[in-house]
C-alpha cells in the first residue's frame, strides 16, 4: 500500500517490549509516512494502575530505536492526546482495540482506528510464565532436602 504523507500517533506503556508491541507499530507504520509514538511515563502508569519492571527511560529508549518510529514523546496525563494531535497535526490516531470507543472524542481531530491486538502474547502473561520459569518446582527441593540428609550422615 503506497503511503500517504500522514502522520500517525499511538500511546502505550510498551513494558517488556514484545511481539505484540512490534506488530502494532508495524502495521502503524505501513499506515502513513510518519509514527509518533507517546510512551507512558512510570508515574502515569501508576495512575493506569500498571506496575513496570522496566523504567521509562528504557521503554522510550527501545521504542525511539526502532525503525519504523519517527518520533518518541513522553505519556503523562490522559488528556494530552487532543493536544499532541493538535500540535504535530496528526491524521491517524491508532490503538489497540482493547480501548475500543475509549477515544472516540479524537473524531473531531484526526481519524481513529482501534486495531485488532497479537493474539496470546501480553506484558502480564510474560510475568507469569517468568515468574513459573524461575520458580523451582516444590519436589525438587524436597529432593534435595533428602540428599543433602545423606550427605550430612556420611559425614558423621
Ligand atoms: N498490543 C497488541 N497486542 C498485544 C499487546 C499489546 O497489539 N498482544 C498493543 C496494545 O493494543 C497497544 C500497544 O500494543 O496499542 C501498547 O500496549 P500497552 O503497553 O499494553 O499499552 P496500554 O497500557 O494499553 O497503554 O493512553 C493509552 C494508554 O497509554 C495505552
Amino acid at each position: 500500500m503506497e503511503k500517504k504523507l500522514k502522520t500517525v500517533i499511538t500511546y502505550g506503556t510498551f513494558d517488556m517490549f514484545h511481539i505484540g508491541h512490534l506488530r502494532m507499530l508495524q502495521r502503524l507504520a505501513e499506515m502513513g509516512n510518519k509514527l509518533i509514538v507517546a510512551v507512558s511515563s512510570d508515574e502515569f502508569n501508576a495512575l493506569k494502575g500498571k506496575k513496570c519492571l522496566i523504567s521509562y527511560e528504557q521503554r522510550a529508549e527501545i521504542i525511539g530505536n526502532l525503525k519504523m518510529v519517527d518520533l518518541v514523546i513522553p505519556e503523562t496525563h490522559w488528556e494530552q492526546k487532543v493536544e499532541d494531535v493538535q500540535k504535530y497535526d496528526v491524521d491517524i490516531f491508532a490503538i489497540g482495540d482493547d480501548w475500543e470507543g475509549k477515544f472516540d472524542f479524537l473524531k473531531e481531530f484526526c481519524e481513529v482506528k482501534y486495531m485488532e491486538r497479537t493474539k496470546d502474547i501480553s506484558t502480564t502473561q510474560l510475568k507469569k510464565s517468568l515468574s513459573k520459569f524461575l520458580t523451582i518446582p516444590k519436589e525438587d527441593i524436597i529432593r534435595a532436602l533428602e540428599v543433602l540428609e545423606i550427605l550430612k550422615k556420611d559425614l558423621e
